[in-house]
């Protein structure tokens, strides 16, 4: 078995590096290493949807599966899925996903060699990736020297631009002092945005527009920063009107080999959270579609990047691109990329940790159809999004050709006040973008959650929006049409579900004034609810 698995390996790098004796040589020992190493057992350092995602690939590889849960998660999906599950803590993160040194004991106690961090949580926390390598444990991440180098979104700048890859036009270093920052705001003009260098997503920003708010916008941003993340390091960039958010999936093997797997267009967000996502983009053109890809794998080459890692471009009107950060993580809307390009990016990010080659090559992948997603969130979308947690009384998925679920809630399942109110996500697969659209609204049709409120009518709208469907669309689309997107529609019933509680209650009450007025007298000593049952039986014969 072992010789067989060594011999294939062999074959496959003969033909694929197509390499000279020495590579050839050096591949055969890295590949006798890694067949004593390989990955046996994961732990899932995360919750929910992505940590079932997680167990789902590991099963798949044969690789044994350890949950961690907080009180909260007792009854969660993910550790009932998984091979075994471990308690590491009360309900808030702080004391349980996100307590390293309590996750890395739990490892070493279950006999873990790697850990998975997921999305959010320790994901992109460098000082945890490196607690893990000082344990033994393999992170399956990126190295903790590449984290920290975006994490710094100064240093992800001036990193990029070295290495060719367009930025936004702006400072270059952290700004020192307001005459400088008058100086610079003079040479690429209003409007700007000043952000948190320890910042991203859209966290600690401030967009400027007249010259005399420029001051005191970098105070409060200033000031923002430093309560929360503890650096008050800002940076100014030209601001760039209506962009496109586009981010390109990257892999990278730590044998030197980077591929990116094209674009996911992400311009459909509610401050600063994503609601639909899609592939391919609308908006790009092959040839900018080619040239973002070879700026993203230069952007990951450029800090010797290594797993599944996201590159974010902001792209203009004139489908200018630039830069905007790179996220170290698999991320929430992986699925779309997995859907057009047949490729698992959890088993691409074990063997990459298990130090493998990724499993293709990039001449060997395209975009296949077009791939939609809808983040289905516990909250309220006509009542000013409003988180609402608490207990699925039903759910039933949709399903047929083309759709995919990734979730972990059930039918009694109490989705808790603590974590974020994603229930699952949806996506949908067409041979065209128009296909893969309609058949995302009939899922949304098809989808039915009671007991909590969800977004889903929300996305229905946006599915059936004409400028959504003719792919007008950048990351103004939801304040721009908020109006259409909230307003009543004669097509739908709002409050079908309500209809059909209050008419099962009229039934009900209708049917026990019957009885009541009837000559049927109550015999002491049973019980009502069963007389009248017989009562009401007898009737119909
Ligand atoms: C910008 C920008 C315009 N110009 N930077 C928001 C999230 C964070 N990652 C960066 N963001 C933006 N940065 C410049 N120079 C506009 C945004 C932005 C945005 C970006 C992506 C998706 C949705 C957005 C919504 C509002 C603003």
């Amino acid at each position: 078995m072992r010789t067989g698995m060594l011999y294939s390996y062999v074959k496959k790098h003969i033909i694929w590096l197509n390499c000279s004796l020495v590579q050839l040589f050096l591949h055969t020992f890295v590949a006798d290493s890694y067949l004593g190493l390989m990955i046996k057992k994961v732990l899932i350092a995360n919750r929910g949807e992505i940590a079932v995602r997680v167990i789902r690939s590991c099963r798949e590889m044969g690789i044994r599966s350890v949950a961690v849960y907080s009180d909260a998660d007792r009854r969660s999906l993910h550790v009932r899925y998984a091979d075994e599950a471990y308690h590491i803590g009360p309900s808030p993160s702080r004391e349980s996903y996100l307590n390293a040194d309590k996750i890395i004991e739990v490892a070493l106690k279950s006999g873990a060699d790697a850990i998975h961090p997921g999305y959010g949580f320790l994901s992109e926390n460098a000082d945890f990736a490196r607690k893990c390598a000082q344990s033994g444990i393999t992170f399956i991440g990126p190295n903790p020297d590449a984290i920290d180098h975006m994490g710094d979104k100064i240093t992800a700048r001036q990193t990029m631009i070295a290495a060719g890859v367009p930025v936004v036009p702006g400072t270059q270093q952290k700004i020192s002092d307001f005459d400088t920052v008058k100086r610079i705001v003079a040479e690429i003009g209003l409007p700007v945005m000043v952000k948190a260098s320890a910042g991203g997503g859209g966290k600690g920003m401030r967009l400027v527009r007249k010259p005399e708010e420029l001051i005191s916008a970098v105070k409060m941003a200033q000031s923002e920063a430093m309560s929360a993340f503890g650096d008050d390091t800002v940076y100014i960039e030209k601001y760039v009107e209506a962009p496109h958010h586009i981010e390109f999936q990257i892999l990278a093997d730590k044998l030197g080999n980077t591929v990116h797997l094209f674009e996911r267009e992400c311009s459909i967000q509610r401050r600063h959270q994503k609601v639909v996502e899609e592939t391919p983009s609308p908006f790009l053109t092959p040839e900018l579609r080619e040239t973002m890809g070879q700026a993203a794998v230069a952007a990951a080459k450029a800090v010797s990047y290594t797993g599944a890692g996201t590159i974010e471009f902001l792209v203009d009107g004139n489908r200018n691109f630039y830069f905007l950060e790179m996220n170290t993580r698999l991320q929430v809307e992986h699925p779309i990329t997995e859907r057009v390009t047949g490729i698992d990016l959890v088993k691409e990010q074990i063997r990459i940790a298990s130090g493998l080659p990724i499993s293709f090559r990039q001449d060997e992948i395209s975009q296949h159809g077009h791939a939609v997603e809808c983040r289905i969130l516990a909250e309220d979308a006509f009542n000013n999004f409003m988180p609402s947690p608490g207990l699925i009384r039903h759910i039933s998925e949709p399903n047929g050709l083309g759709i995919r679920t990734d979730g972990y809630a059930y039918e009694g399942y109490e989705i808790p006040i603590h974590y974020d109110p994603m229930i699952s996500k949806l996506i949908s697969w067409g041979r065209t973008r128009e296909e893969a659209i309609d058949r995302m609204r009939r899922a949304l049709f098809e989808y039915n959650i009671t007991g909590v409120k969800t977004s889903i009518r929300f996305q229905k709208r946006i599915m059936e929006h004409p400028d959504f469907r003719k792919g007008n669309y950048n990351t103004h689309f939801i304040p721009d049409h908020f109006d259409e997107l909230m307003s009543a529609k004669r097509t739908e019933n709002p409050v079908f579900e309500d209809m059909a509680i209050i008419a099962a209650y009229y039934d009900f009450i209708s049917k026990m004034e019957k009885v009541a007025m009837s000559d049927f007298t109550v015999t002491q000593g049973s019980m009502n609810w069963k007389t009248y049952g017989i009562k009401k039986n007898l009737q119909h014969i």
